[in-house]
């Protein structure tokens, strides 16, 4: 059991959520403060080894302090908390390092990669630079989270599986630049994206995962030894291997 995080959003905002499939830009911290967790970020994470030895860039949440604290900030909890209910696992996080040059991130939706059941998730994806349409800046699809759009193979982009453009208009996009500090929730339908990054400057972002304890999540399939984090509220089922946050 954990303490249990307020809920901030209002009845229109979560309904705007349900219809749109995403919600915000919503500020978690200035720019003034997340240049020195940036600092941080660049000192001890970027350059050292993570939990999952496969990659630096996932589940930094579980060893460093500075990563869980600007994942869970109360901002983002409370609101993420205003969807899912009380009760919040944080399973999984990935680091979005897209220097100069980066490849498109394809159009797809989540759910098609994700080893969790019942597919339930809410991404924040939080800007650490300032992210504009220049970098990169995440795009969406309001509103395509209501079906799902089968996932081919993707040539020369970050990942190999796109969703089929058969089954979408991307001329429906909206783009989302966010000054660092701020974030966008989005829902594990939601058709998202990136374009390459045409411009001299780094686009990173960090885009913590949540779930719910009715969900199974398959730990092994992510990394061996992975586990979650109750960020608020009881684990009332408790399958889920759970672990508990960094303290450095
Ligand atoms: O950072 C991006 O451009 C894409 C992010 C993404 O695909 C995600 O967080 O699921």
């Amino acid at each position: 059991m954990t303490a249990t995080i307020q809920s901030i959003l209002s009845a229109e905002e979560t309904k705007q959520f349900h219809d749109q499939g995403f919600l915000g830009p919503f500020t978690a911290i200035n720019p003034e403060e997340m240049a020195t967790v940036r600092e941080s970020i660049e000192n001890t994470v970027l350059t050292t080894d993570g939990p999952n030895k496969n990659v630096n860039t996932t589940m930094r949440h579980l060893d460093k302090k500075v990563v869980f604290d600007l994942c869970t900030h109360d901002e983002i909890l409370g609101r993420v908390g205003s969807i899912l209910g009380p009760n919040l696992i944080l399973w999984a996080g990935t680091m979005w390092n897209k220097m100069p040059g980066g490849k498109e991130i394809p159009w797809h939706q989540d759910l098609n990669y994700w080893p969790i059941e019942p597919i339930i998730n809410i991404t924040a994806w939080i800007a650490i630079d300032d992210v504009t349409v220049e970098n990169s800046c995440l795009e969406i699809i309001p509103g395509s989270h209501k079906k799902s759009v089968p996932h081919i193979q993707a040539d020369g982009k970050w990942f190999d599986e796109e969703a089929d453009p058969r089954f979408f208009d991307a001329k429906e996009r909206i783009q989302l630049p966010l000054k660092p500090g701020q974030f966008v929730l989005f829902n594990e339908k939601t058709l998202h994206h990136s374009e390459p990054n045409r411009s001299n400057r780094r686009r990173l972002g960090i885009a913590p995962r949540f779930t719910i304890p009715i969900v199974r999540i398959d730990h092994d399939k992510l990394f061996e030894g992975h586990a979650g984090i109750l960020v608020s509220g009881d684990d009332y089922m408790g399958f889920n291997r759970l672990t508990t946050p960094p303290i450095h």
